[in-house]
């Protein structure tokens, strides 16, 4: 079938059943120890959580539905006359069935958006009355939070809906909000450092991000091919990072997918996450500024070292899961070796790339010295005059809709219970553990 709402009907009993299964057969197995450390260091390592959609291997990377990234780029229908990158569309698929889409269903994905991405008046005044101290990310999050008033859930769960099909109305709110991600997204950057000009209509003719390029003023078909890939890139990476996890857990309290959503654009914000795109700008452009745009590799080393003494992390490297070069990293770099290996912030990105892990390592703390999905967006972004740099996160959250989206329509199928961890005082844990 073409329609993604019929595929996924058919999956969901089989899915829970599986699931039943698990539990009745294994529910009372142990999945590993719980070290204080583990609760002191952020949970690291510690087998929590369950998500289908996507896994990250510390060496490979990210999979989507057990396929490298590398292979979903390279298999992903291509969906828009002469572009050369699959859609994100295709990857919402992916994503949400587990199987790769034919070219006619990542097509029917993108005809239903563009019917369903219409922004509604309200929350357009929204973001015209932003005013504009107001971080472009925090704008997104208010845009988000404040379409709550368009769920579909929250109607049907007033309506007293039973619990087996929650998913449905989720599945809808879903579909609504990916949809409207990119005129949204669109209006934030054109209030923001436009004036407030720019179109706000989908035309049914373009596809998600195409359209996305078109509102936001960009017409170059190398720069939307590179927001296609962009978005298919960080749509997903389990479900533990900051972004996911928020929204997964205020997801679990059947709060709206809007607020959920919104939630985890609060996360994705910050600098340790995915505010780090425009962090790595930001230190590039002052080493720039110090050391020039060709600068001798003592030069580059010598500054790095004194961002350390600073106190401060280099933005771009390093991860919590992931232990080598990210894929999403090397995928931009193979665009940016294809579109434009002469600019310069390209070839200093690459040369970061050999110096800073010797110099991470030579730490000795530094899990992963290697760079991270957040090392090249910035540069390659610059190179087709997307220059605001604060408005980079916004991109991230555009693409991260997709991945928790999916996820959050199956939590819901699967009926995935409310979160509620224990927390124990630290006076209870050292005399608890004084007593071990
Ligand atoms: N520069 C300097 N020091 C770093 C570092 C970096 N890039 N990455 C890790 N470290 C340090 C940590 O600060 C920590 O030091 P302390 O023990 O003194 O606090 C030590 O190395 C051990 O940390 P870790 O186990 O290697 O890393 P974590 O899992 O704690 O944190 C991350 C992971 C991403 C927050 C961290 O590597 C970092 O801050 N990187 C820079 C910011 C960044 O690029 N974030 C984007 C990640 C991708 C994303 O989510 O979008």
């Amino acid at each position: 079938g073409a329609n993604l709402k019929e595929v996924l009907a058919k999956q969901v009993p089989q899915e829970r059943e599986k699931m039943m299964g698990l539990k009745c057969l294994h529910g009372d197995k142990k999945l590993g120890d719980i070290k204080l450390s583990n609760v002191m260091g952020g949970m690291r390592g510690l087998m929590l959580l369950m998500c289908d959609t996507s896994y990250v291997d510390p060496n490979k990377g990210i999979f989507y539905r057990g396929m490298t990234l590398k292979d979903v780029v390279k298999d992903l229908p291509r969906v828009q006359e002469g572009s050369k990158e699959g859609t994100p569309e295709g990857a919402f698929w992916l994503l949400t069935t587990g199987k790769m889409p034919n070219k006619g269903q990542a097509e029917g994905l993108t005809k239903e958006w563009n019917k369903r991405g219409n922004v509604p008046r309200y929350c357009q005044r929204l973001l015209d009355s932003m005013d504009q101290r107001i971080h472009p990310m925090a704008q997104l999050c208010a845009a988000s939070s404040c379409l709550d008033a368009e769920s579909k859930f929250v109607k049907a769960y007033r309506k007293g809906v039973k619990r087996a099909k929650y998913w449905e109305y989720i599945y809808e709110d879903a579909m609504d909000l990916c949809a409207m991600m990119p005129p949204v997204a669109a209006i934030i950057y054109c209030n923001a450092f436009k004036d407030g000009a720019g179109s706000r209509e989908l035309n049914p003719k373009e596809d998600w991000s195409g359209n996305f390029c078109r509102m936001c003023g960009y017409k170059d078909k190398n720069f939307i091919d590179l927001m296609r890939l962009y978005f298919v890139l960080h749509a997903d990476h389990e479900s533990g990072n900051v972004s996911a996890h928020a929204t997964q857990l205020v997801g679990s309290a059947l709060s709206s997918p809007y607020l959920s959503f919104s939630a985890g654009m609060a996360g994705l914000a910050g600098p340790l996450h995915g505010l780090a795109n425009q962090e790595v700008l930001i230190w590039l452009q002052e080493m720039i500024k110090e050391i020039g745009d060709d600068p001798k590799d003592d030069e580059i080393i010598t500054y790095v070292n004194e961002t350390l003494k600073g106190g401060k992390v280099v933005p771009g490297y390093g991860h919590a899961v992931l232990r080598q070069t990210d894929p999403r990293f090397e995928l931009q770099n193979d665009f940016a070796m294809k579109n434009c290996k002469d600019d310069k912030n390209v070839k200093l990105v690459t040369r970061l790339w050999k110096l800073i892990p010797e110099i991470l390592k030579k730490l000795g703390k530094v899990a992963n010295p290697y760079p991270n999905v957040d090392a090249h967006s910035g540069v390659l972004l610059q190179h087709y005059g997307l220059k605001e740099m604060q408005y980079y996160t916004v991109l991230f959250g555009v693409s991260r809709v997709l991945g928790v989206m999916a996820q959050t329509i199956w939590a819901r199928a699967l009926g995935a219970p409310i979160e509620r961890p224990k927390s124990f005082t630290s006076d209870f844990l050292c005399k608890f553990l004084q007593d071990k």
